[in-house]
């Protein structure tokens, strides 16, 4: 099997899943064995939204296999940039993608891209438009930090989570991951949920989605999941709780938020439904909204572990990325 990677912008640009967790699983342990793999190979990231972690694991990532790094952030560092073919440029954007991608990919060997649904245009969004255009214009293997639609480098975390967690406490039943919905201020993206989904239904784990009415997600992600609209029963015997925000996806409520109820807020006596299940979140997570501090700050709280795993997530992902190019 081809085990090298011209883009990586969803779990089907990997063709042997299993292969490149046991890979992640040696990163992880030697991270600096491929230090010189990629050298004088240049990595460009660049973001169109805030970041934390995909910004800085990426470089490290990069840095482990020996690889350089550019990092822009398009707008406020850089030209703000026209995303419409034909536009008549007479106003705020200064320079077209077409352009803008072609000279970054020219300096860079692998190019990553962030790019968040706007949540207003849901045709733009649903074609993950900006993510597809750089990767058209730079003409250079693609990663993506995270598309209107999906956020693949944080689902290959939290599934070597789950691997590292089930194989130190010796689980030998299929674990059961549930991915609530929880409440938020704002009204975010669907990437995280779509793409935990997509990658969860390939893991050899039962998956099930819990959310209030309205909050359906795209069936393209989740077609054979368990959806349950009753949170509690949804987390009963959860060995995983996935806890995330998203706005509405369907029809006229598109990028909106709906109910924000409180209850839905994942607490100690929730995770008590559960069989000593352990709390999730890809981070950012608003505490005492959508997770209470007593859950946050538990031992059964995986977040700082999923991010650590972020480097590894993206070391692999770079190392099949440069091995493509030798
Ligand atoms: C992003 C999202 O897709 O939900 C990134 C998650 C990795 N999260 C946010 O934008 C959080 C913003 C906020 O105000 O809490």
């Amino acid at each position: 099997m081809n085990n090298t990677f011209a883009a990586f912008t969803s779990v089907h640009d990997v063709p042997d899943i299993a292969s490149l967790l046991e890979e992640a699983l040696r990163i992880k342990q030697t991270p600096l064995a491929w230090s010189e793999m990629g050298r004088h190979k240049t990595l460009a990231l660049v973001f169109f939204n805030s970041s934390l972690r995909t910004r800085l694991s990426s470089q490290k990532a990069a840095w482990n296999l020996g690889m350089n790094t550019m990092v822009v952030n398009v707008g406020t560092e850089s030209w703000k940039l026209e995303m419409h073919d034909g536009a008549v440029m007479d106003s705020d954007t200064v320079e077209h993608i077409k352009e803008g991608a072609a000279v970054i990919g020219s300096y860079s060997d692998i190019i990553g891209v962030r790019a968040f649904a706007s949540l207003t245009d849901k045709a733009a969004d649903t074609s993950e438009h900006t993510l597809r255009q750089f990767q058209k214009y730079a003409a250079k293997p693609l990663m993506s930090l995270e598309s209107a639609l999906r956020h693949p480098l944080q689902s290959l975390s939290d599934l070597l989570t789950i691997e590292e967690v089930r194989r130190r406490e010796g689980m030998t039943r299929r674990p059961k991951v549930v991915l609530s919905w929880a409440p938020h201020p704002k009204a975010l993206p669907q990437a995280v949920p779509n793409s935990f989904a997509e990658w969860m239904l390939r893991a050899d784990v039962d998956f099930v989605i819990t959310h209030p009415e309205g909050y359906e997600l795209d069936e393209t992600f989740t077609q054979g999941a368990s959806v349950i609209t009753n949170q509690d029963e949804a987390l009963c015997d959860a060995d995983f709780v996935y806890a995330k925000n998203w706005s509405a996806f369907q029809g006229e409520n598109y990028g909106k938020v709906l109910s924000n109820n409180p209850s839905w807020k994942i607490t100690a006596e929730k995770m008590r439904l559960t069989r000593e299940g352990k709390f999730m979140h890809c981070l950012p997570t608003r505490r005492n909204v959508e997770v209470a501090d007593e859950v946050l700050d538990s031992p059964s709280s995986l977040v700082i572990q999923q991010a650590q795993n972020r480097v590894v997530a993206a070391q692999s992902v770079l190392k099949r990325m440069v091995a493509a190019m030798s």
